[in-house]
């Protein structure tokens, strides 16, 4: 039977012996929804969720990863205000080491983009402990975000589990106009399908619409499909994923990857490139739409070209053909920073660099930065223009400003012009396509192949640290500064629960609004009890007084819809689950955070009735009623609100989740035995 691309490569992973509930005949569709093992050939941690990764990993006592390839990125805390952040770049650093995987030193740039760069490889599979991890899917990679717990498994060897998700299409026919970028595609998505669309689904892009399109196009918008909730979004590997790894100086990774002639999906979209035209979502969610032709004239007092999603040398490039010439408009701060120290390295060989200094760019490090509140925050009530992927409220460090998310096209003739404009109204000359990775959309006769600028765009290996031989590796010392702390245990499984109502939040519940990033929370990622204090904050500030006072009591949180969109933070779940929190019970969850909850022994539950969510109230007690046998026999819940009215909530726990919950938390199951 014709498979789809992503079918395929999930099936060539599947590990049948972990996944017993499935009849696994390989070329025969995998039952969607159930529970699915697959082995991981690589992963990746970046150091805000590194530490944890791999204090769990240490506990798991196995003397060298067990992967083809794991890399430790540092690109988020590199604001050093103090000793934390450089203590646990030690911390990684001497982990790394000891257990055998590449180390890629501060200021190399963002996990995802060098990873594209330097280490993805086409039909691989990516685990890392970032949300945008998916980026890798723009070269063919199944590359999935999770919480540092479940990359630890796979860096033990385990499999990673997770509901086998539907595979949507979305076709691309036509060409991208002058002005408009890959970030409008992914828009486009997202406004047809929403921040919850994709939850439970991976989105496969194909048609011709494809093939002109480059491997940083593809990244921008498989990065951006955790936007979408989704598990992830896959491109196929095809000749400009050849040139671009040749260009990469590693052309002998490439290999092709298709989905078979006639693959059926369980949802198609098709957009019309050349009807796209520049969008940009709007604050505070990146699913609020709107066309920039609407926003047009809109003042602007910041605009900011960096992070995971438009960070290329694709994107320098557009934007310094947009601003060539021309200076920051006055009322606007501008700033860029490239991607990775590679992408930094080709701007400025090709004279690109160049162009962006003289226009009045900052430019930054290549590092996370401002995308997670590091610096650069905007001016109060500012408008701030990013090319980044997430504009929630106060995530840029300034609670009041409004976070536009556009292309670096918009971004560019937005700094130049200080009003929002759409880049297709400036004259400006096309890109020059002079660039190795650039060359790469071009087809195989166009004239302006004959004369590239061909760059040596080898990867810069300068601050990457290969794993050192086992014989040495195990002579390495663990370097711990004083502010990293062990990973709590979870609390022990109870069956007699009797939760009072902590908090009760609305739809769409960022992990940014349940564990804020930022400078000052940030350097706190390696001491849960120091962090927790912050738990939940963004929705009530009391909240850490008043578990606090209840003696971190048991307790619940009701939420709704999409609860625990974005990040991949395990200390979403780590901070309540430390506090107290018990069961989590809500509309609907996104997959990450259910996951994470999971591990940490917090039990999801999504009310079988939406209305229900009324009847309940803050300070409201709910007794989760029979839960042993709603766990082991994969019942629905039973919950009884102040002893009074009684509701169900689906129990759609898969039952190695369950057995996971009862175990007290997954690295209780593991150490048990479980797999
Ligand atoms: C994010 O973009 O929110 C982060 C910071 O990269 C997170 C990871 C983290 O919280 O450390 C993510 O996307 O998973
Ligand atoms: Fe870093 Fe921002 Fe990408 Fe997260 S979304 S990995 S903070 S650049």
């Amino acid at each position: 039977m014709a498979l789809t691309l992503a079918e395929k490569i999930l099936q060539e992973h599947i590990v049948p012996e972990a996944c017993p509930n499935i009849q696994f005949k390989k070329g025969t569709p995998i039952p969607r929804g159930e529970d699915i093992a697959i082995h991981i050939d690589q992963t990746l941690t970046q150091d805000a969720t590194g530490t944890m990764a791999y204090l769990q990993f240490e506990t798991i006592g196995i003397p060298r990863v067990k992967t083809e390839l794991s890399v430790s990125y540092i690109d988020h805390n590199t604001l050093q205000t103090d000793f934390k952040n450089m203590d646990d770049h030690r911390y990684l650093q001497s982990v790394a080491a000891k257990y055998g995987l590449y180390f890629s030193r501060p200021g190399n740039g963002i996990c995802h983009q060098v990873h594209l760069e330097s280490f993805g490889k086409p039909g691989k599979t990516l685990l890392g402990s970032d949300s945008h991890t998916p980026t890798g899917g723009g070269i063919g990679m199944i590359a999935i975000g999770a919480g540092g717990l479940d990359v630890a498994v796979a860096m033990g060897g385990g499999a990673f589990h997770t509901p086998m998700p539907k595979i949507f299409g979305v076709k691309l026919t036509g060409k991208l106009k002058k002005g408009v970028g890959a970030k409008d595609i992914i828009l486009e998505v997202l406004r047809r399908e929403t921040v919850k669309g994709g939850t439970g689904a991976i989105y496969e892009y194909f048609g011709e619409g494809v093939e002109k399109l480059t491997v940083p196009q593809r990244a921008t918008i498989t990065n951006m499909g955790a936007e979408l909730g989704a598990t992830c979004s896959i491109f196929p590997s095809d000749a400009s994923t050849k040139r671009f790894l040749e260009s990469m100086g590693r052309g002998s990774d490439w290999s092709e990857q298709k989905a078979d002639e006639g693959a059926v999906y369980d949802k198609l979209i098709e957009i019309n490139l050349d009807e796209l035209h520049a969008l940009a979502a709007c604050p505070h969610n990146p699913d609020v739409i709107d066309t920039v032709k609407n926003l047009a004239g809109k003042k602007v007092t910041q605009v900011v070209i960096g992070s995971c999603t438009n960070s290329s040398l694709d994107d320098l490039e557009s934007v310094a053909a947009i601003v060539k010439g021309k200076h920051i408009a006055p009322g606007v701060e501008a700033g860029i920073a490239p991607g990775s120290r590679t992408t930094l390295l080709m701007a400025s060989k090709a004279g690109i660099l160049e162009d962006l200094i003289e226009t009045g760019f900052r430019i930054l490090e290549s590092a996370c930065g401002p995308c997670i509140g590091q610096g650069f925050a905007p001016n109060s009530e500012g408008v701030t223009l990013r090319t980044f992927n997430r504009n929630f409220k106060g995530r840029s460090g300034t609670a009041d400003a409004n976070v536009y998310l556009v292309s670096p096209e918009t971004a560019a003739a937005a700094a130049v012009t200080g009003v929002f404009t759409e880049a297709e109204t400036l004259s400006y000359e096309d890109p020059a396509y002079k660039t190795g990775v650039r060359i790469s959309m071009l087809d195989g006769n166009d004239p302006r192949l004959s004369s590239p600028m061909v760059l040596n765009c080898a990867t810069n290996r300068a601050m990457v640290i290969p794993p050192l031989p086992e014989s040495e590796a195990s002579k390495v010392e663990i370097l711990r500064g004083p502010n990293i702390k062990p990973c709590p245990a979870c609390r022990e499984y109870k069956s007699n629960l009797s939760l009072p109502v902590r908090l009760k939040a609305s739809d769409n519940v960022s992990t940014d609004d349940i564990m804020p990033a930022g400078a000052k929370v940030l350097p706190l990622r390696s001491n849960i009890p120091e962090i927790s204090k912050f738990t939940l904050t963004r929705l009530d500030e009391t909240f850490y007084t008043r578990s606090e006072e209840a003696n971190f009591a048991d307790c619940c949180v009701v939420g709704g819809e999409n609860y625990g969109q974005g990040s991949s933070r395990e200390h979403a779940a780590l901070g309540p689950m430390y506090l107290g929190v018990r069961a989590v019970i809500t509309k609907s969850f996104a997959r990450i955070h259910k996951a994470n909850l999971i591990n940490y022994g917090i039990i999801p539950m999504t009310f079988a009735n939406s209305e229900d969510y009324v009847k309940i109230k803050e300070g409201d007690t709910l007794e989760l009623v029979d839960l042993d046998n709603s766990l082991k026999n994969h019942k629905p819940f039973k919950v009884l609100i102040n002893g009074t009215t009684e509701i169900e909530c689906v129990n759609d726990i898969a039952a190695r989740s369950a057995q996971i919950i009862m175990a007290g938390g997954l690295a209780a199951y593991t150490r048990k035995g479980g797999n």
